[in-house]
């Protein structure tokens, strides 16, 4: 029985430094990750696990690891990808924990703030020993965070913030939260840093949610919450700021989902392979191998585009349009997958004995947040157009 990814031989893509890489991911996967996650998705995650998930994640060097300087390992994008593909074979909130801390909280800190700022925080959440979160979304504004209510107005050398974020992924856990507000100065967005415990700032959990069970989700609350003037990024002011985080974010995606994907069309193969329908295995029919070759088909195909896109990315050219193309293939045609492998599992397929709805589940999340599936067609119609039709 080939494996889904091996029957384009794509491992000859990789340099044994990536493989290596990967490997010892899956196996932190294997060893840290698969044994609880049911549990963990049953009942949520709680802050100890996620705490010390954390932990050893930064003792294999995996927060921030394509940053480089300040404790972070200084990989190259392709393995920051691979990476992300083998958490979300564990559970996408996994590796949401890893990419929202890597990409998105360090990355702000790494790319826009300040020396001191750069000192304070990072080598602590490369380690793990800080968790950060990235507020951007707020109740009424996802796709267009351009319309943000957040507000951060001066007083004398502080600022002072108002305003709601929703959907905060590590919002309750976070040692600090990276916050994008509008200024009373002039109007522009900006980041700021804001410690847990500072008073006025609290992060409530979201509960009741039947996706990305395995995460924490909360709302950052900021009622006149006053910092000092350093708590600004200095470097990034406008909406591109938030928006060149999301592009990193984005690309762990684009490699992330395959890995659910992937973990789906294993139990399938395995399932198909030892149920017997009609008094032979489910995989010896032909309606079964022809579900079993789309999906690997697609699992291939999105595997190349994956892996063409971290290549320009280590080459320095990839464009925020390529990202939307993978973003938006990769998790489509992932959740398509893992509901296609739902049905070959049958009622076993509803349970969390077996990964697949669980992956289904967490994939509605992945396909809204990083941008929509349809805010990624409108960066692709746009770029094809060159008319933006956002609004
Ligand atoms: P627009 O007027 O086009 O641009 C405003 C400024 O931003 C620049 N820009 C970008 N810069 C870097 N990367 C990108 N991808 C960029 N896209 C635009 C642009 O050049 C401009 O710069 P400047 O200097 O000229 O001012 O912006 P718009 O308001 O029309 O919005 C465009 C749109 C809709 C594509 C954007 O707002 C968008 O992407 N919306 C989706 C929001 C989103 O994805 N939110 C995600 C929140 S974080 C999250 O979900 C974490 S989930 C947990 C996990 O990751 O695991
Ligand atoms: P809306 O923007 O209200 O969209 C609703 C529907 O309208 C969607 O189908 C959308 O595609 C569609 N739509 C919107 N605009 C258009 C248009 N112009 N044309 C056509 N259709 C349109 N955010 C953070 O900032 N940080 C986080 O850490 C974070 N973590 C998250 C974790 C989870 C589990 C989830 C579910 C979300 C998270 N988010 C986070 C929020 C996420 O980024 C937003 O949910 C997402 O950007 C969409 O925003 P929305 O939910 O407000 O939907």
């Amino acid at each position: 029985m080939a494996s889904p990814l091996e029957l384009l031989s794509v491992e000859h893509l990789l340099s044994e430094e990536e493989r290596d890489l990967r490997d010892a991911v899956r196996q932190f996967v294997d060893d840290r990750v698969r044994p609880g996650v049911a549990d963990w998705y049953e009942d949520g995650l709680d802050e100890a696990t996620a705490r010390s998930l954390a932990f050893d994640a930064g003792k294999l060097g995996l927060l921030g690891m394509h940053l480089t300087g300040y404790g972070c390992a200084g990989t190259n994008a392709v393995s920051y990808g691979l990476a992300c593909m083998e958490l979300e074979a564990g559970d996408s909130g996994i590796r949401s924990l890893v990419s929202v801390q890597g990409s998105l909280a360090m990355f702000a800190i790494w790319k826009f703030g300040s020396e001191e700022q750069k000192q304070r925080w990072l080598p602590g959440m490369a380690a793990g020993e800080l968790i950060g979160c990235f507020g951007l979304t707020e109740p009424d504004f996802g796709s267009n965070p351009a319309g943000m209510r957040t507000r951060a107005r001066r007083d004398g050398d502080e600022w002072v913030l108002d305003g709601t974020k929703m959907w905060i992924t590590n919002g309750t856990i976070a040692d600090v939260a990276v916050v994008w507000a509008r200024t009373s100065d002039d109007g522009a967005v900006r980041g700021f840093l804001v410690p847990a415990g500072t008073p006025g700032f609290s992060a409530p959990k979201i509960g009741k949610k039947l996706s990305l069970r395995a995460s924490v989700t909360s709302e950052l609350v900021l009622d006149g919450v006053r910092l000092p003037a350093d708590a600004v990024l200095p470097e990034v002011s406008g909406l591109r700021g938030p928006l060149s985080c999301l592009n990193e974010a984005r690309f762990g995606i684009v490699f992330g989902a395959l890995g659910a994907a992937r973990d789906c069309l294993h139990a399938a193969l395995d399932y198909a392979s030892t149920r017997d329908v009609f008094d032979r295995p489910l995989a010896s029919f032909q309606l079964t191998q022809a579900k079993l070759a789309d999906m690997a088909l697609e699992l291939q195909k999105g595997f190349l585009l994956a892996l063409h896109l971290g290549r320009l990315k280590d080459a320095g050219t990839l464009e925020p349009a390529q990202i939307s193309i993978g973003k938006l293939n990769n998790v489509r045609e992932a959740l398509a997958i893992a509901r296609e492998c739902r049905t070959i599992l049958g009622a076993n397929g509803i349970t969390l004995e077996y990964p697949v709805l669980r992956h289904a589940n967490n994939l509605e999340s992945v396909l809204t947040y990083e941008g929509t599936s349809e805010v990624h067609q409108l960066v692709i119609g746009q770029a094809l157009t060159g008319r933006a039709a956002f609004s």
